[in-house]
């Protein structure tokens, strides 16, 4: 087995043209994203979106535990600590910068990207896994998938695009699920609108034979569905019930409060009996207070922004995160002390002061790192829609 942090594998289909598969190949750290795994995968995802000789994109984690747990945050953690930390608070973090930018540009060519592309989300797909996940067009989840956003943990809040399809799902159930780091089965994903295909895992080498044996013709798109509306239909026995949806009168009226701190204090105040709602309350109660507020701050801060302006705000309030201590606190108490102990920066939500939640929503440059995103350019897509017509009429 190779020792790259991705794999990258082009293999060869009826038509003559290929697909492109990605691994992400880190097993041990739960395939969790560093920023030489971003930084090899921009590049190549690009050169594949316009290559007409690759028909679709495969993404997937190496090994059976998970697609991907998250990212890189020991190798963060570092660049909070031990390159700024002494003495006064740090005014910039270039690392931060640098891994932050890169992944939200990664995660919105996701969103964007101009052919079929299909993640095989098995095992624990969480945080910066979710980013890799969601944007996709053919988001397959298995009865072994774990999802969650688990940043209230860390002192962060749902970054990696959490800010845009948190705020898509039904009712309240993303301002939950953010709030609380709930994990989600393979139906919870598909209830809420993260998910598109419930496939059993057992079939994911016959899937990719499948698409390699297929006759590809018209729409690619409609090409890559059929194979996956096949196995779908085989998988039905092993789909799991959803937990969000059996609960969603409950996620309503827990959320239902007048206040960001009203809604805090009503779903850690759960005094029933469902495990899943009484875990949820808890890693809320544990969790940053700053957090608690923030999440709910930046959710209705982008409920009308457009995805490029979602991910510009994202980076903004990610590197605000990084500088003011909250989050390095959290991974030091989770993954580096491991006491599990943090002291956070105020004892309980209420203490929270309302300056504090606003600083960290102030601009850090006149003009963000990611000024320039955008979808591809409408001639790049012009080109490929001329080189099909040319291939059709040869
Ligand atoms: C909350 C989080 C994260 C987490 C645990 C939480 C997170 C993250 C990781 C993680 C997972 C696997 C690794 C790693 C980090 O754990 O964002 O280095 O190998 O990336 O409770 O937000």
């Amino acid at each position: 087995m190779s020792d790259l942090p991705v794999v990258f594998n082009e293999i060869e289909l009826s038509d003559g043209r290929k697909l492109g598969m990605a691994q992400l190949n880190a097993p041990k750290a739960l395939n969790a994203l560093s920023l030489t795994m971003i930084e090899q995968l921009l590049p190549q995802l690009t050169q594949w979106a316009t290559d007409e000789t690759i028909a679709a994109v495969w993404l997937e984690g190496h090994g059976d535990k998970a697609f991907c747990a998250g990212g890189d945050i020991v190798e963060l953690y570092r660049s909070m600590t031990e390159i700024n930390g002494q003495g006064d608070p740090a005014q910039s973090n270039p690392y931060a910068e640098r891994f932050f930018a890169t992944e939200y540009r990664l995660d919105y060519l996701i969103h964007t990207f101009p052919k079929p592309f299909i993640v095989w989300g098995n095992g624990i797909v969480m945080g910066g896994g979710m980013g890799l996940f969601a944007g996709a067009n053919c988001r397959v989840v298995t009865e072994h998938s774990r999802l969650a956003m688990p940043e209230i943990t860390i002192g962060l809040y749902p970054d990696v695009g959490g800010s845009w399809f948190l705020n898509r799902m039904p009712g309240r159930c993303g301002l939950f699920l953010g709030l609380t780091g709930a994990q989600m089965n393979a139906a919870d994903a598909l209830f809420v609108g993260l998910a598109d295909r419930f496939i059993a895992h057992e079939h994911r080498a016959a899937v990719i034979e499948a698409l390699q044996g297929l006759t590809w013709g018209g729409s690619d798109a409609a090409c890559v569905q059929q194979v996956m509306r096949q196995f779908e239909q085989q998988s039905h026995a092993q789909k799991p019930d959803s937990t969000v949806q059996a609960h969603y009168e409950t996620i309503q009226q827990l959320t239902d409060a007048d206040s960001a701190l009203g809604r805090v204090q009503k779903i850690t105040a759960y005094a029933g009996e469902d495990p899943w709602l009484k875990r949820a309350a808890e890693t809320l109660s544990r969790g940053s207070t700053t957090s608690m507020l923030l999440i709910q701050a930046q959710l209705q801060r982008c409920l009308h922004n457009s995805l490029v302006q979602v991910f510009q705000q994202e980076l903004n309030l990610s590197i605000q995160c990084a500088l003011k201590g909250e989050f390095s606190e959290g991974i030091r108490a989770l993954l580096i002390d491991k006491d599990r102990r943090p002291r956070w920066h105020y004892a309980t939500a209420e203490q929270v002061e309302d300056g504090w939640i606003d600083g960290f929503f102030a601009p850090l440059w006149p003009q963000n790192p990611l000024s320039d995103l955008a979808p591809m350019q409408v001639k790049d897509r012009l080109t490929q829609h001329n080189n099909k017509i040319q291939e059709s009429t040869r």
